[in-house]
């Protein structure tokens, strides 16, 4: 009876044994003449960075923060009232905690779907990073894109926001090889149902 159940655990483990290596990646083969590893290259630098601490992003040195900034849907669309407007993302942040705020940029309504906000920097830099301070449905972003400076689109980040509370959303890039002052930012505003989705601030780091 022992020997038996000895027999069956030594039969399970070789399955798992097999099955682990059935499950090992595969290496990729280096071919660098096609032009799909272009794209995978610039896809596999991009990654999202919360090392950073409030302290050392405001002092950054190559980090600017906005000077105008334009939404596919604000809060006050019809009144054109400041408050929750585009605007509101530019300049450092002045939003202190996780809540609703008039100093951040909100959309029309709590869920509008698929929006996006466009701020412009007034120096085009090679950017490094981009640094979106969120402080209401943390997470929502899906898209960052840079303009370069002929109006061509970029995306250089796509994916799930990791952004809890209020804090920074981090793209860490390489370093671009065309120059921008122009992000523009796409968020899912249906992705915290219960809550709205606002931004504070968002910093362009780079060199010029
Ligand atoms: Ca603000």
């Amino acid at each position: 009876m022992k020997k038996g159940i000895m027999s069956l655990a030594f039969l399970l483990l070789a399955g798992l044994v097999m099955m682990g290596i059935g499950c090992l990646p595969t290496e990729k083969k280096s071919t660098t003449t096609e032009s799909t590893d272009v794209v995978e290259e610039e896809v596999e630098t991009v990654n999202i960075d919360s090392k950073l601490t409030n302290a050392a992003i405001l002092a950054d040195t190559n980090g600017q923060w906005a000077v105008s900034a334009t939404a596919s849907t604000t809060y006050n669309d019809a009144t054109g009232d400041a408050s929750w407007s585009a605007q509101q993302t530019t300049g450092a942040p002045n939003v202190t905690k996780y809540a609703d705020s008039v100093y951040a940029w909100a959309p029309k309504e709590k869920n509008k779907g698929t929006v996006t906000l466009e701020l412009t920097y007034a120096d085009p830099v090679y950017a490094t990073n981009v640094r979106i301070f969120e402080n209401l449905g943390s997470g929502a972003a899906t898209k960052v894109e840079l303009k370069d400076i002929d109006g061509v689109y970029h995306e250089v980040w796509t994916g799930t926001d990791p952004t809890k509370g209020l804090n920074y959303l981090q793209v860490n890039l390489s370093q671009r090889s065309y120059k921008s002052n122009t992000v523009r930012i796409t968020l899912d505003t249906t992705k915290s149902p219960e809550e709205w989705v606002e931004v504070d601030a968002v910093q362009l780091v780079g060199t010029k």
